[in-house]
């Protein structure tokens, strides 16, 4: 079992304090709803002017000549990114100034907070005129301890939002999804008693599923018990603390939470005057002779990549309706298994999918090329790792902590994954650690002049063999595999065999259900992302490959299905991507528009041809 994640902010009664578990099980007042906004492109001094009236709290009378200041600028709701509240700001990075006003009715014998569901990207916030805390990345949650700095009646709270990414960030300004800017998620204020259970992990004993262990930790008191009730296994324990934290040990037999049953306990942790409730299931996951189990049991992962994006409603997911609306989609595909890419979605989503039986694969924003051989960006990660574990370490459909995504290959970025996996292990081993390696130009290079040039010069190849080279497949417990045959990798093989596009295409397609993957050690292996974009309403002959149609995506489909029969050691795949999403990466205008076109489904939720061959597919394999 490993040890307990420990923040690294500072605690004081005025200050960002350690991560409080479970938020929904604690007393909250929910401060959503439409906060003042000020915007600040240039950077420049709108603090102070800001800060001048905030002080104050200066309502603006009738009259009076203000420019620069909060209470006459714009409004955006909260929770919810800029850019699509405002077409102004759809692609802005940089700052903007919240504020709102908030009542609190203080009580003596009480600690307040505040939590963020998450702030994307650096946050700094300020309780009636004094700074607070600050946080950095944007999809992780934290609290700040507001005791001192509330008074009884009326508060107001102003929060500097700065989406600004630099290169020396996790991620870095390079990203293929919009850089969706605010306070992306709810905001609460939290009431909680002077000693209060500030986190919990409570989990089935990897090596002995009849014993529950675990730990809880209290904030302002170091001795005492700590009371642990399942009534529906009759369960009522306690257990003593020492130095404010308690082991928690004890024998169980619960039902296990799997895909088909999706058990759930009622857990009740008290201590002293405060009892949080939450739900919580009891699973084993393993990998053993290159299969996953599930309880035990060989299981295909049947999964399905999403970004943190609602269906029919524009942005940033943030609602419990938008989790179910996603994975709902999901389940029509036949899915068992989401990979949630790329950064740390919101607690909705782990609730969800807790509840509706579905795997779940939870990853950082270590994406693509981060400045691996810097230490800060190690530690950075490691504090991104420990938020999200924090925050979810007793949902129990997480069955993969994801270390990151298509990093290219170096001596320091393999240094970097060793330390990362390693943490990993020490904070939470009720899980597989995971990393989705990068296959791409010059792998395929290699297979058009070991098989391609042959083959046309009247030689036969019966299979095409990859081998998968990367260390990082050792370090990872479960590697996972980007691949785009049939859409990318033509662009490879083009040039490199001189042949026009659409050829290298054809060759691709016709040649798929020869390639055999080779992973190091014979490790069980899952494809994290493949895919092809389509517009939905496109369309064009199956033959004749149209790019963006519905039809060759269904065929790069009907082909990778047809590969993935052939793999050995292939224990599922995740295919990018279940519902287009925002990039700015993508402008071909006319058919992309900023928009990624890999979804199986569309913006609104309208399925495309390609959703039917893989949910065929998945309910064969049921
Ligand atoms: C990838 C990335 C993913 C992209 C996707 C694409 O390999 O991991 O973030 O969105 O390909 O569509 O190109």
């Amino acid at each position: 079992m490993g040890s307990r994640v420990i923040s690294n902010s500072s605690c004081g009664r005025s200050a960002r304090a350690p991560l409080i578990g479970n938020i929904e099980g604690r007393n909250v007042k929910s401060l959503n709803g439409t906060w003042n906004a000020l915007i600040d492109p240039n950077q420049q001094n709108v603090f102070n002017d800001l800060f001048h009236y905030a002080e104050r709290n200066h309502k603006p009378a009738p009259g009076e000549l203000l420019e620069l200041t909060i209470e006459n600028g714009t409004t955006l709701k909260v929770p919810g990114d800029w850019n699509t509240q405002d077409d102004r700001l759809f692609f802005y990075n940089g700052k903007v100034w919240y504020k709102r006003d908030f009542q609190v009715a203080k009580k003596e014998d009480k600690r307040y907070f505040l939590h963020f569901g998450a702030i994307n990207y650096k946050a700094q916030i300020y309780v009636n005129g004094k700074h607070v805390a600050s946080h950095t990345g944007g999809f992780t949650s934290f609290n700040c301890e507001i005791t001192d700095a509330i008074a009884d009646g009326n508060n107001f709270v102003v929060i500097n939002a700065n989406n600004t990414l630099t290169n020396s960030d996790i991620p870095t300004s390079r990203t293929d999804w919009l850089n969706y800017g605010g306070i992306t998620r709810d905001v609460n204020l939290v009431e909680l008693p002077k000693a209060y259970i500030e986190n919990y992990k409570i989990q089935l004993n990897p090596d002995n599923p009849k014993e529950i262990l675990g730990w809880a930790m209290i904030n302002g008191a170091s001795s005492g018990d700590i009371k642990v009730m399942i009534p529906e296994l009759k369960i009522n324990e306690s257990f003593p603390l020492e130095n404010g934290k308690a082991e928690i040990r004890f024998k169980a037999s619960p039902e296990f939470w799997s895909i088909g049953n999706p058990k759930l306990y009622d857990v009740e942790l008290t201590y002293g005057e405060e009892v949080v409730k939450d739900l919580i299931g009891f699973r084993t996951i393993k990998i053993e002779d290159s299969q996953i189990l599930l309880n035990g049991k060989p299981t295909m992962l049947k999964g399905i990549s999403i970004h943190e994006e609602a269906i029919g409603a524009d942005g940033r997911a943030h609602s419990y309706e938008h989790a179910i609306e996603l994975l709902q989609a999901a389940k029509e595909l036949n899915c068992n298994f989401v990979r949630l890419a790329h950064y740390t979605h919101n607690e909705h989503m782990l609730r969800a999918a807790d509840k509706m039986g579905l795997l779940v694969w939870a990853e950082i924003p270590v994406y693509w090329n981060l400045e691996f051989e810097k230490p800060a960006v190690l530690e950075m990660a490691k504090t991104r790792m420990d938020e999200m574990i924090g925050r979810d370490q007793n949902r129990v459909s997480i069955a993969f902590w994801s270390l990151g995504n298509e990093t290219p290959i170096s001596d320091a970025r393999n240094t970097f994954f060793r330390a990362l996996n390693t943490h990993v292990k020490s904070v939470d081993d009720t899980r597989l650690t995971t990393a989705a390696l990068v296959f791409g130009g010059e792998e395929i290079g290699k297979m058009a002049k070991e098989y391609y040039f042959p083959t046309m010069a009247g030689e036969q190849f019966d299979t095409w063999d990859i081998h998968i080279e990367d260390e990082l497949a050792s370090i990872v417990d479960l590697p996972a595999i980007n691949q785009y045959f049939g859409w990318y990798y033509s662009g490879f093989l083009a040039p490199q065999a001189k042949i026009p596009p659409l050829k290298a295409r054809q060759v691709m397609l016709d040649n798929m259900s020869k390639i055999r993957f080779h992973i190091p050690g014979d490790k069980a292996y899952v494809f994290s992302e493949t895919g092809a974009g389509a517009r939905r309403g496109i369309s064009g002959n199956e033959e004749d490959m149209v790019i963006f149609s519905e039809e060759y995506q269904a065929l790069v489909y009907k082909k990778q299905i047809e590969m993935w029969r052939n793999q050995k050691g292939l224990v599922g795949m995740s295919p990018w991507i279940l519902k287009d999403f925002r990039s700015t990466m993508r402008q071909r205008q006319g058919i992309q528009d900023y928009w990624n076109l890999k979804g199986l489904i569309d913006d609104n939720g309208n399925p495309k041809k390609a959703f039917f061959v893989l949910q065929d597919f998945y309910d064969e394999k049921n």
